[in-house]
């Protein structure tokens, strides 16, 4: 094909997929069935979070532990990563056992609908909330992109239960419907949920809810993985392109290597050296 087979003359054309080697390619998102998509979108829609039942069996929570635990060695540096909280970064670049987690087609088909096209990985880690943690300062996720509310949510997060979430451990507690309100934090009056879900069961919400990991007053602690997603023009919170390898870039799934920033966001956001970023892979 020639250059001029493409022109690029007006703005419109600007949004389109300008790449010729490495064209956008729907997610595995599209493999979920539109009618059970749409029932997730509506609720997300209504409350601001859906809860995902037992995606995972008991052995992926047992692996997932297994593999982690010897990770979980610092406690938080302040209250809101939690003095007695242990947190793993980066868990792409030390481990494949999550990478169901981030590319779970129920997932990306409420991403596919909620962001735009080559929406980025923001976020994966491990939060052990252990006995003895109080409840983490109310946030949203995307509140810390200078854009007033109320507005679309620019982010969204999953967090899934490792551990059982009960209403003592530690589970996330979150505000219904809160992603819709504006200036307004939570208060007192307003009606707090613990989401009580079992082990390999996934919140998922949008980055204007607002939110918290719950106090921990059992005996036991309680471990989530969270991923988190941002819009493709955005800068996520963990720099991915530089904590992960080209090689293991290489062995992740197509839709975790576009999220970790080997995509474009068109015309250009995203480019190397004027080139798209999955040429570094070709050599
Ligand atoms: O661990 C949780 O349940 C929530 C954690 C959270 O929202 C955060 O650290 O931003």
């Amino acid at each position: 094909m020639s250059v001029d087979d493409e022109p690029v003359t007006t703005l419109d054309d600007l949004k389109g997929d300008l790449a010729r080697r490495h064209k956008f390619a729907p997610s595995g998102g599209a493999s979920v069935d539109p009618a059970i998509v749409e029932a997730d979108m509506a609720a997300l829609d209504r409350d601001g979070y859906l809860v995902f039942d037992n995606l995972l069996d008991a052995d992926e929570c047992r692996q997932i532990k297994e593999t982690v635990a010897p990770w979980l060695v610092h406690p938080g540096r302040n209250a809101f990563e939690g003095r007695h909280t242990q947190r793993v970064y980066s868990l792409l670049s030390r481990t494949r056992i999550c990478d169901r987690l981030v590319d779970h087609p129920r997932v990306l088909a409420v991403l596919d609908r909620l962001l735009m096209d080559n929406y980025l990985l923001s976020a994966l880690q491990a939060i052990n909330i252990q006995p003895g943690e109080s409840a983490q300062l109310t946030h949203h996720d995307d509140g810390f992109y200078p854009i007033p509310r109320p507005r679309d949510p620019l982010a969204a997060a999953t967090i899934w239960a490792i551990d059982d979430f009960t209403a003592d451990n530690g589970a996330t507690v979150l505000y219904p419907g809160s992603h819709r309100w504006g200036r307004r934090r939570p208060g007192p009056a307003d009606a707090a949920m613990p989401v009580v879900m079992p082990a390999g069961s996934c919140v998922f919400f949008v980055g204007t809810l607002w939110h918290g990991g719950g106090a921990n007053t059992s005996g036991s602690a309680r471990l989530a993985v969270t991923a988190q997603y941002c819009q493709p023009w955005l800068r996520p919170m963990e720099a991915f392109t530089l904590s992960i390898s080209r090689d293991t870039a290489r062995e992740v799934s197509d839709d975790i290597r576009r999220m970790i920033g080997y995509s474009i966001h068109p015309p250009f956001v995203g480019a190397v050296d004027g080139l798209h970023p999955l040429r570094l892979l070709d050599r």
